[in-house]
């Protein structure tokens, strides 16, 4: 490592490693990197998987490719001899933010996961040139900037495949680039195709984010799902996810037949895992290429593709599941209308439910009608979240294939989300139980012999505490906040959407607040932590964040109120972010409405780390809740099926609650009070207020006094430290459970078979 550091410096910069500075010492380190990866050849098998997705947020890969090539101490060990610090080298790299959040969250680790198990599977997506936006805070609200992440040496290899994308008015050429996919001790390598189009122009991005949408030849891969709020804006969308799986099917026949694979037997070597909606038209895609250029009728052409597709659900809200209106792919993509049609043709020959036909009478397309009828399997993502789409979301096309359901609940790689993140627990870890659980996540149950250790459960506490500090360092240095280590951190990070209830979090605040006012002052103070983007044309989204950042300020402010609680948004939230505040985490706010989070795996990330649940019985909560037991988790609010039947009879009434219980109009009104109104908007915290009391689609008003309860309970309870820390210690054993090699290896059982 030493030498080829060295080597590295002497030849690029003509320097020693003594000389270097930490962005020489970063470029020598990612070239080394990349240069051992470029030696090791995927596994060779029978079959293969391409993991098509939009998204793969796979934050910063300088330490995780370190750790998966067991390069990690040896770099860590040369870099202090010459007085550099690992760490600190690694802030270098600019964090690619190519996903939004879960869902592409997902992907990233999974593609950890594949490698690591030791399967041949590629990810296939899009080069994005800036990732999602760069959130920054001014006058309490959102602005939007530009993220750009390529720079001149990155993990990006330019390689020479090139493919030919038809439009409807003019044919693009593409370029691919591939990022490494090491498993973890493993010598083999997958890897991560982008595609990109050499002609997109960063140069006309002006005002933040805003840019011509329609010209397409520079813009196309310019932007992770660019603002969609108008037509331009849609069909710039669908030109995306055309690019993407025209030039995804194209690799995979390529590759096909470099193997020699008949390409009539290419589901017995190909299979494609549809990631959520946005690559459905690979189904289209693949019919037409085959048709078209290789010689097949019809009806072997769906029948091959049908038997290599399979489609993921990651959501049962509406926005969501795309439907594209036929005059929109008319204007793009003409040519796979024919196909579509022809899809939709042989469906209602089939079946006379108007309910599962792929255009309906309003003349769109439903994309995931397309995944289910044409594809081999449909997967949800949690244990709930899949019976919910069985027994209502989906359910006529469950009565029709009910083989084609199965479940697979999410998972996170431990690599990342405890190896990486917080050392000090893992070698705490390794220690105690050996390091098997890095790559055998089960046996982290091992600590359970330890539950009553007192010896244990203090030094739980120790790590805890040095997470915190280390957290408290680092929002001093990068915005500037004071946060007390003593206090007990309640940690809220992910979108912000309605649906996850964020408000629901401020009203508590209000609550907090009001009570330390009163002199009901907590036995420990307590620091509220949030990170949440809000989508840029997201109105009440980002009502909500100009809630919570003036609360910050009100609250933060107030002397009283300070010593005993604190409020910090931190800005621009993202995988490197979160992996600093995972460790430091104590509750972690898991409070969607009961059915809405499909899975959650942040929910997994803070348990994993120590943290302990206070969640609804929703999405894999449900599942973390039957693994660690009634005493290590908390649970409040009203469940799937009572929301679900609400939804159904159209029987919830916010106002009514609102106007019936002076508790909860005495918190909702603070949002409009003289004091908020002095520091914020008084349209965003009108707009808002009115929002929740005469509409409240995700019933906030419903279970916030129960909230409310279970929260001040944890506080109370987080006085017992032992008892905590037991908690804690029940979290972190139980957490194998979710290590995504346990999903990956169930998709490759159920679904993939490579
Ligand atoms: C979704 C869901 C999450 C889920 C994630 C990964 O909202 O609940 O954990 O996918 O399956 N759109 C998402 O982020």
């Amino acid at each position: 490592m030493e030498q080829a550091l060295q080597h590295v410096l002497q030849e690029k910069f003509q320097k020693d490693l003594k000389e270097a500075t930490k962005e020489e010492m970063y470029t020598a380190l990612l070239f080394v990197t990349k240069d051992k990866m470029k030696h090791m050849k995927q596994k060779e098998g029978d079959r293969k998987l391409y993991y098509i997705s939009a998204e793969f947020l796979i934050g910063k890969l300088l330490s995780n490719n370190l750790i998966n090539l067991g390069l990690f101490d040896e770099a860590k060990e040369v870099l202090a001899k010459y007085g550099f610090d690992l760490t600190e080298v690694e802030e270098v790299e600019a964090e690619p933010s190519l996903g939004n959040g879960g869902l592409g969250r997902l992907a990233a680790c999974f593609l950890d996961s594949i490698a690591t198990l030791g399967l041949a599977g590629d990810g296939v997506g899009l080069n994005y040139h800036d990732g999602l936006f760069l959130q920054k805070f001014a006058d309490h609200k959102q602005r939007e900037e530009k993220n750009p992440w390529i720079t001149e040496e990155s993990w990006l290899t330019r390689t020479d495949r090139h493919f030919e994308v038809p439009f409807q008015d003019f044919t693009l050429t593409s370029t691919m680039y591939d990022i490494d996919v090491p498993g973890y001790g493993k010598d083999t390598c997958n890897k991560l195709h982008l595609f990109d189009l050499d002609t997109v122009d960063e140069s006309i991005i002006h005002d933040g984010i805003q840019f011509d949408k329609r010209d397409i030849p520079k813009n196309l891969t310019l932007f992770l799902y660019p603002d969609d709020s108008d037509e331009a804006g849609q069909l710039l969308r669908i030109y995306q996810q055309y690019f993407m799986v025209s030039n995804a099917a194209q690799l995979i026949l390529k590759e096909a037949e470099e193997r020699g694979v008949n390409l009539y037997h290419l589901h017995e070597h190909v299979c494609i895992q549809i990631n959520d909606t946005h690559p459905t038209m690979v189904i289209p895609e693949l019919i037409r290429l085959l048709t078209t250029q290789k010689g097949f009728n019809m009806d072997t052409a769906i029948d091959v593709v049908r038997k290599t597709c399979a489609y993921t659900n990651h959501t049962i809200l509406s926005e969501a599941l795309e439907k594209w209106p036929v005059s929109y792919l008319e204007k793009v993509v003409p040519h796979l209308l024919p196909i579509i049609r022809e899809l939709d043709a042989r469906v209602r020959r089939d079946f006379h439910d108007e309910k599962v036909y792929i255009i309906d009478e309003m003349d769109r397309v439903h994309m995931a009608h397309i995944d289910i009828h044409y594809g081999y399997a449909v997967n949800g993502v949690a244990a709930l979240h899949t019976e919910i789409l069985k027994e209502s979301e989906l359910k006529p096309f469950y009565d029709i294939y009910p083989e084609k359901f199965n479940n697979k609940t999410n998972g996170i790689t431990f690599r990342r989300w405890l190896v990486h993140c917080n050392h000090e627990l893992a070698d705490y870890l390794k220690e105690l139980i050996g390091k098997d659980f890095v790559e055998n996540a089960d046996s982290l149950e091992k600590l359970l012999a330890f539950r009553d250790d007192d010896a244990v459960l203090e030094r739980l506490r120790e790590i805890k505490k040095d997470a915190k500090l280390e957290l408290k360092k680092y929002l001093k240095e990068t915005q500037d906040v004071d946060i007390d280590e003593n206090a007990i951190f309640d940690i809220q990070i992910k979108r912000l959407h309605e649906y996850k209830r964020q408000q629901m979090n401020a009203l508590y605040a209000i609550y907090k607040y009001k009570e330390i006012k009163k002199g009901h002052l907590p036995k420990r103070p307590v620091t509220m932590i949030f990170g949440a983007k809000a989508a840029p044309a997201y109105t009440i989204a980002k009502d909500i964040i100009h809630l919570i950042l003036c609360l910050q300020e009100l609250i933060n402010h107030d002397p009283e109120v300070s010593p005993y609680l604190r409020i910090v948004m931190v800005e621009n939230y993202n995988v490197t972010k979160a992996e600093k505040l995972i460790p430091a985490c104590d509750i972690s706010e898991q409070i969607s409405l009961a059915s809405k989070e499909a899975s959650g795996t942040g929910n997994m990330k803070f348990m994993l780390n120590g943290a302990v649940t206070l969640g609804t019985e929703d999405g894999a909560n449900v599942e973390i809740h039957e693994l660690v037991g009634d005493d290590n988790i908390y649970i409040f609010g009203e469940k799937s099926e009572t929301v679900i039947d609400l939804y159904d009879k159209a029987a919830y009434n916010s106002r009514a609650i609102y106007e019936s219980d002076p508790e909860i109009e005495e918190l909702v009104d603070f949002i409009i009070s003289k004091q908020m109104i002095l520091i914020g908007d008084p349209v965003n915290l009108g707009r808002l207020y009115k929002e929740i009391v005469s509409k409240d689609w995700f019933m906030t008003l419903l279970d916030l006094k129960d909230y409310i309860l279970t929260k001040e309970r944890m506080l109370e309870d987080y006085e017992d430290e032992k008892a905590w820390a037991k908690k804690m210690l029940v979290n972190i054993a139980k957490a194998g459970y979710f290590s995504s090699d346990r999903t990956i290896a169930e998709y490759n059982q159920d679904i993939w078979h490579l």
